[in-house]
């Protein structure tokens, strides 16, 4: 057993001041109005460690101006800094986004990789659990999961919205026979080694559907999945970037995936 995995009674402590070097990766467009207190959020985990990593596609509000400024506050000068901006010229998609945030956070040496939106809608406590169920379970990947026990959907989201989600999960789950109760969450921890093996720049998803996509992939390379429930809330600040667009490629991938798979 390596030493990092050996901790204490509960899973809850074991991620007290841990020194595991998470890297967060935010993608972010048009989110100036919830980036300050998200990185606020994010730095003050009990993780010291931890780095926080903006992907920002040239706002047009101004958000990536404002990470720069707020990692100028965040870092130290000669130490390993808290939070990175990656500046990306073209919004070309979220999966584009994140390859390029994941890809980086790798060649950084991160142990492991957070996906998290920067909306408020992921709880980011929750990052305590999810790397504690990581390390407990030897997970490759811990799921947020709204559709768990214990997990939850703001009761903001009207009754449509929440048939909609859970229509696009469990058509994607029948399609591609996977057993992830929330296969389309944006919420997810992966360990280093688990997306080093699933050769990030040859995905098809350029948006939304990459969340399906790299799950399903994981777990048919033999990585191990677990869910821990979270409550999503519903953004409070700014609009959704979800176009009809990125929906009609979320219903095309798993479809797409499966006929290439070996079924
Ligand atoms: N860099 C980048 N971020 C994006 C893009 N599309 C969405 N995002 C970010 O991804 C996260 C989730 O998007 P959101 O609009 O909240 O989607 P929803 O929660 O499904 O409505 C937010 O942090 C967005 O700012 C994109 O094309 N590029
Ligand atoms: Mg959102």
């Amino acid at each position: 057993m390596s030493q990092s995995s050996a901790g204490p009674e509960t899973p809850e402590n074991a991620a007290q001041g841990d020194a595991a070097r998470v890297t967060v990766v935010m993608p972010t467009y048009n989110e100036a109005a919830n980036l300050p207190r998200m990185a606020e959020a994010v730095l003050a985990l009990p993780l010291p460690a931890l780095q926080l990593k903006i992907v920002d596609d040239s706002s047009p509000d101004g958000t990536g101006e404002l990470a720069d400024e707020l990692a100028e506050k965040y870092n130290t000068a000669g130490e390993r800094p808290r939070m990175t901006v990656l500046h990306r010229t073209e919004k070309d998609g979220l999966g584009r986004a994140y390859v390029a945030g994941m890809s980086a956070a790798l060649e950084e040496d991160a142990e492991f990789v957070v996906q998290m939106d920067a909306d408020g809608s992921h709880p980011v406590e929750a990052v305590v659990r999810m790397l504690a169920a990581a390390r407990a379970e030897d997970a490759g990947l811990v799921v947020g999961s709204r559709y768990v026990e214990g997990g939850q959907l703001d009761e903001e989201w009207g009754r449509h919205r929440v048939l909609l989600s859970r229509f696009a999960n469990a058509y994607a789950r029948a399609v591609l026979g996977s057993d992830i109760r929330d296969i389309t969450a944006g919420y997810n921890l992966w360990s280093a080694a688990t997306l080093r093996d699933l050769d990030l720049a040859t995905l098809d998803s350029a948006g939304y559907s990459f969340q399906v996509e790299l799950k399903y992939k994981a777990t048919r390379a033999g990585h191990r999945a677990v869910e821990v429930p979270i409550r999503f809330e519903e953004r409070t600040e700014g609009a959704s970037k979800m176009t009809l667009r990125t929906q009609l490629e979320s219903a095309l991938v798993p479809l797409r995936l499966r006929m290439r798979g070996d079924h």
